[in-house]
């Protein structure tokens, strides 16, 4: 992997490097380095796909099948999912956002030894079919790694509909030892039951088979118990009425080409948005802003 320095950040004292390379496939990726963690943005989706903290695991996961090739999402990591949702007649799924390049817009080194990047998404011909929009995407890394999501609509006359969602891999050390907390209570929209509408009823939710749903109106904060990491993962978020839980668990693993079979094992998706009933609907020049702090502590 050819790596040419590039600019390094200039606080005196904060040792935080951006380092401009050839990634995996030879697709541009910047390579970050603050004095708590490292971190990894590929500009093909603006793809953050990996973050550590010091003597932590990795906290994204990041397919060992995953393709590197231009156009092609990568499967792991944070994948930005706009302007829509799950699959579409004959189009991919999720979104085109996640398959473009976006352009680097700026990188800014904090004065706290942290390292702010922003990117944009140029026009692309598959965003003819919406109205005008902006859309551009900041990752602060620091100890913890904040994601910010900002779609505003350019029209001068028309109403932008939209989805949008972070969709961030976690590692895991063993599903069966994870329990996800903080969506007791909401409605979920159940994939793998046709979409039943259902109430989550657990505390603790446990996987140990395909889980999929989208909770809905769901504006709490989320943790991910790791019971054999040790490790809890808390996500704040803010501008975001949808959580979407997924562990593809065996089956749905043997059947995605770029996902190992055993992968399943060690990732959970746990990811902010603004999905299905709760998607966004954006007047002439207003915008919207997805926010969310992904932070590690030990599990008590
Ligand atoms: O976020 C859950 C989900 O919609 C699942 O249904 C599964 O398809 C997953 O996203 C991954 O989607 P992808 O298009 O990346 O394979």
């Amino acid at each position: 992997m050819a790596k040419n320095q590039a600019e390094s950040a200039k606080q005196p004292g904060v040792p935080a490097k951006v380092t401009f390379l050839e990634g995996r496939g030879e697709l541009p990726m910047i390579e970050i380095t603050t004095p708590w963690s490292t971190a990894e943005i590929y500009l093909q989706g603006a793809h953050v796909t990996h973050f550590k903290k010091q003597h932590e695991p990795p906290l994204l996961f990041l397919s060992q099948c995953s393709r590197f090739e231009e156009g092609y999402p990568i499967r792991g990591g944070v994948p930005i999912i706009f302007p829509w949702f799950g699959p579409r007649e004959g189009m991919g799924a999720h979104g085109f956002a996640r398959a473009k390049t976006w352009e680097l817009k700026e990188f800014v080194p904090e004065a706290d030894g942290s390292v702010s990047v922003r990117l944009r998404l140029p026009e692309y011909p598959e965003a003819a079919t919406y109205p005008p929009f902006e859309l551009e995407y900041v990752v602060k890394v620091s100890q913890e790694l904040s994601l910010e999501l900002v779609v505003t609509n350019k029209s001068a006359e028309d109403r932008l509909e939209i989805e949008g969602c972070l969709h961030p891999y976690f590692t895991v050390d063993d599903i069966s030892a994870v329990s996800v907390i903080g969506l007791e209570g909401y409605t979920y929209l159940d994939r793998v039951a046709d979409f039943a509408r259902k109430v989550e009823t657990e505390r603790a939710i446990r996987i140990s088979s395909e889980v999929d749903r989208t909770y809905l109106n769901a504006t709490g904060n989320v943790e991910i118990h790791d019971a054999r990491f040790g490790r809890l993962i808390r996500m704040e978020k803010k501008n975001s009425a949808s959580t979407v839980l997924w562990n593809p668990w065996i089956a749905k693993a043997q059947q995605l080409p770029d996902f190992g079979n055993e992968e399943y094992r060690n990732m959970i998706c746990v990811e902010p948005g603004n999905v299905a009933s709760n998607n966004i609907a954006l007047q002439p020049g207003e915008s919207s802003s997805l926010q969310v702090k992904l932070s590690t502590a030990p599990l008590a």
